[in-house]
């Protein structure tokens, strides 16, 4: 633990890298999913953040407060207990970060310590109370289709091309039979961050998977392999499939937006005179 001075002093870019360094470090994990807790780790910045309504200015990262419990115990957010708990034993180390800056920053490093982008990000969120939380609901269900991702993503004053870039993040993890109720990876390498999202989703023959969990495809080849019925609505869609293919051959661009929308997603809701400095910072990966 940082004590004395440093704990009231203002923090800088370089004390922010040491949190980075810090929830880079302990990412890998032998026996637990692929190695790496990187993907949950995604997955708890993107549903605190994910939460945002821009018309009521409501939700997004700012409180954290998927810490109480009504929001924590939000169907969508089954699982996230041990993002959760990791970044816990961060905070320990770093007392004076508020959690919506930890959770968000840990996306942060999620992505780009799987080789993805350099998201911009900066600090100045503060800890909420439970009156802030958000009602349940607000998270993508993952059975419906293009209409309700619009509903979703929109609500948070995102575009199409947004969409397509941000479920680009199924490269990474997997789902868990415990957890959502699907089953399996997107990818062949799910703590790698890439554009074969879109490859796979193009390029792949896909099918309904026969089984007693909910519907979902697997890919007919190794049947091993899924994809959710909003991911096959990223290309059933006529809007959506243009940029699933962009991305498929161009990596660069999908990056390029991927860490814009990313970025963005992660300051939604948090009041400009918040933050902490004028620009984000690039955070330097591991
Ligand atoms: Fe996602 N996602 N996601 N997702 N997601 C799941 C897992 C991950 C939807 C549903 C699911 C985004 C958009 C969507 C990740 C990042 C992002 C799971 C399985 C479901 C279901 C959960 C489980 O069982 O553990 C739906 C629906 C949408 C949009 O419509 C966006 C946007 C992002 C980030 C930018 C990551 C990473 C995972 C893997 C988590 C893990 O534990 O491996």
């Amino acid at each position: 633990q940082e004590g004395g001075a440093s704990a009231t002093a203002e923090k800088t870019k370089a004390d922010y890298q040491k949190v980075y360094n810090a929830i880079a470090e302990g990412l890998e994990k032998e026996g637990y999913d692929d190695g790496s807790l990187a993907p949950v780790v995604l997955r708890l910045a993107w549903h605190s953040s994910g939460t945002y309504d821009k018309d009521t200015k409501t939700g997004g990262s700012n409180y954290a407060t998927m810490r109480f419990p009504a929001e924590g115990g939000h169907g969508a957010n089954a699982g996230l207990k041990i993002a959760r708990d990791y970044m816990e034993t961060i905070k320990k180390q770093f007392p004076w970060i508020s959690y919506g800056d930890l959770w968000t920053l840990g996306g942060v490093v999620a992505v780009q310590e799987t080789g993805g982008p350099v998201i911009p990000w900066r600090p100045g969120r503060i800890d909420g109370f439970e009156v802030n939380q958000t009602p349940d609901g607000r998270l993508p269900d993952a059975a419906q289709g293009a209409k309700h991702m619009r509903d979703i993503f929109y609500r948070q004053g995102f575009n199409d091309r947004d969409i397509v870039a941000l479920c680009g993040a199924h490269a990474l993890g997997r789902c868990h039979s415990d957890r959502s109720g699907y089953e399996g990876p997107w990818t062949f390498s799910p703590v790698s961050f890439s554009n074969s999202f879109y490859d796979l989703l193009l390029n792949d023959a896909w099918q309904w998977k026969k089984w007693k969990g909910p519907d979902q495809y697997e890919d007919k080849k190794t049947k091993s392999l899924m994809m959710l019925p909003t991911d096959m609505a990223l290309i059933t869609d006529s809007k959506f499939k243009p940029i699933v293919q962009e991305y498929a051959k161009d990596e660069e661009a999908f990056f390029k937006d991927f860490a814009k929308a990313f970025s963005t997603m992660i300051e939604n809701g948090v009041p400009t005179e918040q933050f902490k400095t004028k620009e984000p910072w690039n955070m330097e990966s591991s």
